[in-house]
């Protein structure tokens, strides 16, 4: 346990985040001629540019960067071991639901859900965890680790610690905050993915995350809105382009409190399941998986004709509630 010395102006997400924005900067047609012919000539798969003007609405992190944004982590090498450290800090900040309602967060660096973080069967993992949220909080990841890292243990405002540990199993696993009541800590936003690369890298895909969550904005046990990463509405706002005949990977995580359970479902499509990432061949090929607080999974699938569809949970009013988006197929160019 440290004393807090990682100041508050030394943010390297934001640093990161503005370069990939100023990268961006770049007309989306030319960024689209620039990027396929960078990911054709490295056998890389071909990642649209998401839509133009797509706006934050108040949260930290546009839902288009969130998607595809990876977290490796600072990577030092010690005592001939591979460690990734990432820095996580507590927060509590503003988004807006839709054009009326705007809701207090509590969050990880700044964003709902907080950063993907990503490292490689048997790196070792150190979490720097700065709570600056005002109220206790801490990060309790999941994965095979000893009891003394499994963040249990309430951190104070203004208090940092280190959490430590090998990465373990390979699959898709999460981090949230573990103060009671947990159903508020989570609610609020504190949550985020963690992935484990097995061994030997997964084929080569567009890959992206979809976290389910939920906002029950008047505290009453039960929710009023839905989401996906974050922002209600935003991919049936926003559709997320992909490439036609192209392998999707998604890694998908089900945080709502509040709900025993939420289907995903996509619209014209089979996919393959791959139930918590903890296995290199799928478990089964469906258009609906059940998912319970916490459950995630990797998809996969590939979209043979252009067009938009519609992916969300098969509870309906939890679809409409803002837990919808939708895939749009581009021709290959
Ligand atoms: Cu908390």
């Amino acid at each position: 346990m440290n004393s807090t010395n990682y100041t508050n102006s030394e943010k390297p997400w934001k640093r990161r985040q503005s370069l990939k924005w100023g990268a961006a900067g770049v007309g989306i047609v030319g960024a689209n001629l620039l990027w396929n012919q960078v990911a054709r000539s490295n056998n890389q798969p071909i990642i649209p540019p998401p839509p133009e003007d797509t706006p934050l609405r108040g949260n930290g992190v546009n839902p288009f960067t969130f998607l595809r944004e990876f977290n490796y982590g600072t990577v030092k090498q010690e005592n001939g071991r591979t460690v990734r450290e990432f820095y996580l800090e507590a927060t509590s900040s503003v988004i807006d639901l839709n054009t009326v309602v705007s809701f207090r967060t509590w969050n990880y660096n700044d964003r709902v859900p907080g950063p993907t973080l990503r490292a490689k069967s048997g790196d070792r993992v150190r979490v720097i965890f700065n709570n600056q949220g005002g109220r206790f909080h801490t990060v309790h990841f999941h994965g095979i680790h000893p009891a003394s890292e499994d963040g249990v243990r309430s951190v104070r405002h203004g208090e940092q610690v280190t959490y430590e540990f090998d990465a373990k199993p390979y699959g898709v696993h999460l981090y949230h905050c573990h103060v009671e009541p947990v159903t508020r800590h989570i609610g609020k936003g504190l949550y985020g993915m963690f992935i484990i690369d097995p061994p030997q890298p997964r084929p080569q895909a567009d890959e992206m995350v979809l976290i389910m969550g939920a906002y029950d904005t008047n505290e009453n046990g039960e929710n009023n809105f839905y989401a996906f990463n974050g922002l209600p509405n935003y991919y049936d706002d926003y559709p997320i382009p992909i490439q036609k005949d192209q392998r999707i990977r998604v890694y998908l995580l089900n945080m709502m409190e509040f709900e025993s359970a939420a289907t995903f479902h996509l619209h014209a499509n089979m996919f393959q399941l791959y139930r918590t990432g903890s296995t290199l061949t799928p478990h089964e090929v469906t258009d609906a998986v059940t998912m319970g607080p916490s459950e995630r999974h990797i998809i996969e699938f590939s979209y043979n004709y252009p067009g938009r569809y519609m992916f969300h949970p098969h509870q309906d009013w939890i679809a409409e509630k803002g837990c919808r988006g939708f895939f749009k197929v581009l021709e290959k160019t």
